[in-house]
């Protein structure tokens, strides 16, 4: 049992799982905190009686306010570590000391699970998205993060005092990784397994995966234009800085998604002759270099994203007709390469 560690769990309709993801890790931690976010099926009865400390609300917020809350909440109760798992059953409780463990050698860095070695377990559309996902937010966070869209994670509750968190849903996972990253921690993975047996989603595979893909382009056209324009200075994040100054009026910053993810393509071609150009008088994109294939890999996956999304819908089409075609998988391998130079 590790003291100044606890479990957080934001938790919806998650009845028939709550009770043995609450009892199994309170093997491992002393205390396992629940925010209940408008369940209909009697999830904060099941909790509580599994000995998870109930957080309620009567109305559906989403995960990144439940996580929100519970960060605080964990760090009024003394915590200085939290580590957040799914309600769902698809985080094994017993793999809490992996991350313990690898805490105990970093204590300063964040711990994600990472599901990404066990491929064929991992629904192909979901495997595919998840790979493009961490292309892009990889460079958000100036390092190679294995499996951004994994919630069974470790943070130090430090963490929050150094970065603000704006967006909501499904959104607040990635964007603590963007912004935790592009301030300078270090983002280390720990291998878990992948389940995916019956678990319901409560994720919309469209919205949801254009709501993150909207954060991820809007943020780094901003961070890529500091980064383009002044030396060495690859850590762009401050709280409060335009992004998140956007970010505070919801309609302004829907107006600025949609602008900025208009845009994709002509801006990469801009900040790739940022790139070339203006590096021999700004040592600019330091982290970008790190990336083998730099900023000319970046342009082409850029530009592969309204192909592959024609071969996508090509292939729903031709399979509706019977026809089977799978060329999704090897463009996305081919266009999407992770190598990065390693940490040392
Ligand atoms: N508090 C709260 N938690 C949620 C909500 N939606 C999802 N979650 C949590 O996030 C986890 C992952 O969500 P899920 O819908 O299973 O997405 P998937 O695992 O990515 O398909 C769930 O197991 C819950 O723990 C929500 O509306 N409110
Ligand atoms: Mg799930």
């Amino acid at each position: 049992m590790t003291s100044g560690i606890c479990v957080i769990i934001p938790a919806y309709n998650a009845s028939r799982t709550i009770h043995q993801v609450v009892a199994s890790a309170l093997k491992h931690v002393e205390k396992v905190f629940v925010f209940d976010d408008g369940s209909t099926d009697g999830t904060a009865a099941t909790a509580s009686e599994a000995g998870a400390e109930l957080i309620k609300s009567d109305v559906n917020k989403g995960k990144g306010n439940a996580l929100k809350i519970l960060f605080q909440k964990a760090a009024d109760a003394g915590y200085d570590t939290v580590i957040s798992m799914d309600a769902d059953g698809q985080h094994d409780p017993e793999e809490i000391p992996h991350l313990i463990n690898e805490h105990a050698l970093h204590p300063d860095d964040i711990i994600v699970g990472s599901r990404m070695h066990e491929k064929e377990k991992i629904p192909r559309g979901r495997y595919n998205s998840m790979h493009v996902a961490r292309f892009y937010i990889s460079f958000c966070a100036n390092q190679f993060i294995e499996d951004t869209q994994c919630g069974f994670r470790l943070y130090p509750l430090s963490l929050f005092q150094k970065i603000r968190l704006t967006k909501e849903r499904y959104v607040t996972e990635t964007e603590i990784l963007m912004k935790a990253g592009d301030s300078g921690y270090i983002i280390r993975p720990v291998k878990i397994r992948a389940i995916y047996d019956d678990a319901g989603s409560h994720f919309r595979p469209v919205i949801d995966v254009a709501a993150i893909a909207a954060y991820v382009i809007s943020y780094l056209q901003i961070k890529w234009l500091k980064e383009g324009l002044t030396s060495n200075r690859p850590f762009t994040y401050i709280p409060n800085n335009l992004r998140d100054r956007i970010a505070k009026h919801k309609n302004i910053d829907l107006l600025y998604q949609f602008i900025a993810v208009s845009v994709t393509l002509p801006s990469a071609v801009v900040f790739f002759l940022g790139y070339i150009l203006l590096s021999p008088v700004f040592n600019n994109y330091v982290l970008v270099r790190r990336y083998y294939g730099g900023f000319f890999r970046i342009l082409l996956a850029s530009f592969m994203l309204p192909v592959l999304l024609i071969v996508s819908i090509s292939e729903k089409v031709l399979k509706v007709m019977n026809i089977r075609f799978k060329l999704v998988d090897a463009l996305i391998q081919w266009a999407y390469p992770n190598h990065w130079i390693p940490r040392k």
